[in-house]
């Protein structure tokens, strides 16, 4: 397919709660929107770099930089056959893999519409409905988490994650499970610690949780190996984990028994295709990651989650969890088993709301 042009959009659109983790805090969720025209076919991409580097070095401005500046003008004009084969010909763009992975999913998208197929049947997803849990947010009391998990529990999530930082961590997580004694229950630090102060966690070793999530710096693996040696409890990466290699070396030196998949933190589906594969052949189980996606991207998600290696619950929440309103027509919600059921049409198998992404969008810049 030969890749004609690309308009971004800025987009803010104002979450239902505040979102707090260990380096950030937001009242809503910026993103860019890509359409992407190619063989004349429209496809959408969402970038999840936030407006802010607490989590990921890339952001709104950084992306947007980027991909105008570099990413598209060297795709633009360009006949591609596979959309992962876009990789080969930015190779020369190190890292802002977010950006390369939102064109990869518009690539996706347009590649779906074209042969009539969606991106679960591209995939070789085996399962129509993914089992899916809730990431909560860092919350000003015990008590509070507690009733806010109570909230999402009594929704149908049957599975929990909690964002922990320093000395918001041991009691908070001991409240829940206290309160909540059978619930698949993960902590979430978000690079919070350090080998010493990891220390501090140790009791959460004791609580029976499915995972400890990225524990420390977002750079590391060696030191996460070390760590590991001293927990029971499974250390999961995200931060730490952008390739194959990077999960191959953590796997290695035993760094992680349980790797989350965000496609765009590994720049694309077809990486986040190729952890999954490596992780199935090792008998590491894996989950997908969220970043308050739209529902677009939140579709991709779903696509990726109904492969065979993803058996632990992915951060893909209802649609409500999140937002008011989406800019896709499509509102997902949680069925009564924890699980949201896979787009089944073609591509991404959304239609976006034109009227709301006008009313989310705050720039827009079409390229050429
Ligand atoms: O670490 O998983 C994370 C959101 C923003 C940045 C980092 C993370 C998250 C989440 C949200 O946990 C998960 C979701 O989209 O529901
Ligand atoms: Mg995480």
């Amino acid at each position: 397919m030969i890749i004609e042009s690309v308009v971004l959009h800025h987009i803010r659109m104002p979450l239902r709660s505040t979102f707090e983790i260990s380096s950030s805090r937001s009242d809503d969720r910026d993103c860019i929107l890509l359409e992407v025209i190619a063989d004349g076919i429209l496809g959408y991409g969402e970038c999840v770099a936030d407006r802010d580097p607490g989590y990921s070095s890339e952001t709104v401005g950084t992306s947007w930089h980027i991909l105008q500046e570099f990413l598209v003008p060297s795709l633009l004009g360009k006949n591609i056959a596979e959309p992962g084969d876009i990789h080969k010909e930015i190779r020369n763009i190190k890292g802002h893999l977010m950006s390369k992975a939102a064109v990869e999913m518009a690539l996706w998208d347009i590649k779906g519409k074209k042969e009539g197929r969606s991106l679960r049947s591209m995939f070789g997803g085996v399962h129509s409905k993914v089992k899916v849990g809730v990431s909560v947010g860092i919350q000003s009391s015990p008590q509070i988490l507690v009733k806010t998990v109570e909230d999402y529990i009594n929704q149908g999530y049957k599975r929990v994650k909690l964002k922990i930082k320093p000395n918001k961590d041991v009691k908070e997580t001991q409240a829940v499970r206290e309160a909540f004694p059978d619930i698949l229950l993960q902590v979430d630090a978000n690079s919070a610690y350090t080998l010493e102060t990891a220390d501090a966690l140790k009791p959460l070793d004791d609580l029976g949780l499915l995972l400890i999530e990225q524990p420390l710096s977002e750079d590391d693996i060696i030191d996460h190996a070390q760590l590991q040696s001293k927990f029971k409890t499974a250390i999961c990466l995200d931060e730490s984990i952008l390739s194959t290699r990077h999960a191959r070396q953590a796997l290695d030196l035993g760094a992680c028994r349980i790797i989350n998949i965000k496609p765009g933190r590994v720049g694309g589906m077809s990486e986040a295709i190729s952890i999954h594969d490596l992780c199935l052949k090792r008998n590491i189980p894996v989950w997908c990651g969220g970043m308050l996606e739209t529902g677009v991207g939140r579709a991709a998600n779903l696509a990726l989650a109904s492969l065979p290696g993803f058996t632990l619950p992915g951060d893909i929440s209802a649609t409500e969890r999140y937002y008011f309103e989406d800019i896709t027509r499509q509102w997902f919600t949680l069925n009564p088993d924890s699980t949201i059921t896979v787009p089944e049409a073609a591509g991404l198998g959304i239609d976006i709301d034109q009227k709301n992404l006008e009313k989310y969008t705050l720039t827009k810049l079409a390229l050429p």
